[in-house]
């Protein structure tokens, strides 16, 4: 595997630093927090860290809309700070990955300030400005977060486009100066030791500048056919690449709502692309036309199909990385799992899937414990930008706020964004005083404390498995072979190398399940599974085992 770069055979875990852990009592999360812990992290066996948006930032979309892209978030800490927990991550044998949000910035950073100042400021075209049309925008694309993606500036009297929020102006790349000023920041961070870069909304940096209409309402086919994949993306990859990443021992990994298999490949090649890219297949499988508070049913089938086509994606470029929540998202074991009768084997069932796939798995904090999604009340409870604006939209709509908020406790990102629980002690542990965001009613019985000496929690559990997959290169590099069964519920799939022949179990019900026939286990070695006895002659509920046939 030596011979593999290292980034193919990483585990990241992701830490969203606001709702990570508190050092200074002042219920935000921060720096000096995850310092604290960096001895719980690395004895997790995961080897990288994915640090989600650490810079100046208002904070109207959780520190994706940057103001100072050099400068510590106050609220985080400071530069030493930072620097304090790079070293202690790697005097511990861990790598960082920093989060770079460059398709868009804060409208409160000194380059839009300027830019908005007037038509002729030179930084005008960091940005996208336009005449309106017919007295309105100039097209109808919507924002990520409800209403038009563009807002209008009484003093220039021209439009701005902004994706996401309207305090998110996105920043033209067809500018060579702003890609210049895009290289620059990277490096700075680079220059400081980081190991590798997550792009934020990479997909979209290249705007198709006659800016058409969207011939669509459904809102994820409006991402891929007019924001995702434009015109000269693959080109601005490749000058990141060849001017900034290749000078460094680097990975870099895209985030890319509306890539598809098909054209993923462009944005991986091994020369000139990013290492790894996050797609989206699967995780917007529940969403319906409305996006993501118009909940739809899922299927095993899709999940399934979804796994099968991105493998085959990645077989010719790149690699994949295989995640099943973030902060963006729900939590993996409400969304995928059970989160009330089987919640301690359907969370170990997904980390068992998450460590047996080819393809880099990322970890989402918490994710590691069995955390669950939260109820929300009511929507004043919300602190994030995308339920809050959602819900403005819905109303426009109709929708009840009760309905709303059941969608939003379904499919809500403030899920993701609840303390980590640590302790079942005051304030989850996470800190000494009232926390940012309320914390989850079940830290009682779900926190690290409870879990750390029980040797079946889901906590010990996830360290077996990140053990498993370091010592075993078949789940990192084995060819994956899906088992197709016609059984809803049943994902099976084989992972191949060399002489070396596994085979993965998931049973996503609660009912019992007979193996398949065409599976022979007679002798089969049980390397894992989430029930303690081996033995079983059926499947049983939220089973999840691990085999070398
Ligand atoms: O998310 C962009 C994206 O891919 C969206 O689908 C994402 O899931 C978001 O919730 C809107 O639905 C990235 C960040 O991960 C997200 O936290 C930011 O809000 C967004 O970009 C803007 O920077
Ligand atoms: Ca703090």
């Amino acid at each position: 595997m030596s011979s593999q770069p290292w980034w193919k055979q990483a585990i990241v875990y992701q830490i969203y630093p606001r709702s990570f852990k508190d050092s200074n009592g002042d219920g935000i999360g921060d720096l000096g927090g995850i310092i604290e812990k960096l001895d719980y992290i690395k004895s997790l066996g995961a080897d990288t860290i994915w640090l989600n948006p650490i810079y100046k930032s208002p904070n109207d979309d959780g520190g994706y809309d940057i103001s100072d892209y050099c400068h510590v978030q106050p609220e985080f800490g400071t530069m030493e700070d930072f620097e304090r927990l790079l070293e202690g991550l790697h005097s511990r044998g861990l790598k960082l990955i920093m989060d770079l949000v460059v398709n868009h910035s804060s409208d409160e950073h000194p380059w839009f300030i300027e830019s908005k100042k007037s038509i002729n400021s030179k930084y005008r075209d960091y940005y996208f400005w336009k005449q309106g049309r017919n007295g309105g925008p100039p097209n109808n694309w919507p924002s990520f977060f409800g209403g038009s993606a563009w807002q209008y500036d009484e003093t220039t009297q021209e439009y701005y486009l902004h994706l996401f929020s309207k305090k998110q102006p996105d920043l033209n790349w067809e500018s060579p100066i702003l890609r210049e000023e895009v290289q620059n920041l990277m490096k700075f961070w680079l220059d400081k030791g980081v190991d590798g870069l997550r792009l934020d909304v990479i997909s979209a940096i290249s705007k198709r500048t006659d800016f058409p209409d969207s011939d669509t309402l459904d809102f994820n086919e409006t991402i891929r056919k007019y924001y995702a994949n434009g015109p000269r993306l693959k080109e601005f990859i490749h000058e990141m690449r060849s001017k900034v990443w290749d000078h460094y021992d680097v990975m870099t990994v895209g985030e890319g709502p509306g890539i598809t298999p098909q054209n993923a490949g462009e944005y991986l090649d091994d020369h000139h692309g990013l290492n790894m890219i996050f797609h989206f297949g699967h995780m917007f499988l529940d969403q319906g036309p409305g996006g993501r508070f118009d909940p739809i049913p899922w299927t095993m089938k899709k999940f399934k199909a979804v796994f099968k086509t991105w493998d085959d994606a990645f077989l010719k470029n790149g690699w994949g990385s295989i995640f099943l929540g973030n902060h963006d998202f729900a939590r993996m074991v409400s969304r995928w799992g059970d989160d009330k009768t089987y919640w301690s084997e359907s969370s170990k069932l997904l980390v068992t899937l998450l460590m047996s796939m080819r393809g880099t798995p990322f970890v989402f904090q918490g994710d590691e414990i069995g955390m669950t999604n939260i109820t929300l009340s009511s929507l004043n409870e919300s602190k994030d930008i995308e339920t809050l604006t959602g819900w403005r939209e819905a109303e426009k709509r109709g929708l009840s706020e009760a309905r709303f908020l059941e969608a939003a406790n379904y499919s809500g990102r403030d899920n993701a964004r609840t303390p980590m629980q640590w302790s079942s002690g005051v304030n989850a542990g996470f800190s000494s005083c009232t926390p940012w965001m309320k914390v989850n009613d079940n830290v009682r019985t779900i926190n690290v404390d409870t879990q750390q000496p029980d040797s079946e929690s889901v906590l010990n559990y996830f360290r077996r498995m990140t053990s498993l997959r370091k010592r075993n290169p078949a789940l990192v590099f084995g060819k994956y072979l899906p088992l197709e069964t016609a059984h809803e519920k049943l994902f099976v799939f084989h992972r191949i190398m060399d002489k070396e022949k596994l085979v993965v179990v998931l049973n996503f019900s609660a009912e019992n399940l007979n193996f398949p026939p065409e599976l022979s286990l007679r002798h089969a070695i049980r390397l894992a599974g989430n029930y303690d006895d081996m033995e079983s002659a059926v499947i049983r509920p939220w089973e999840a085992s691990i085999y070398r046939l």
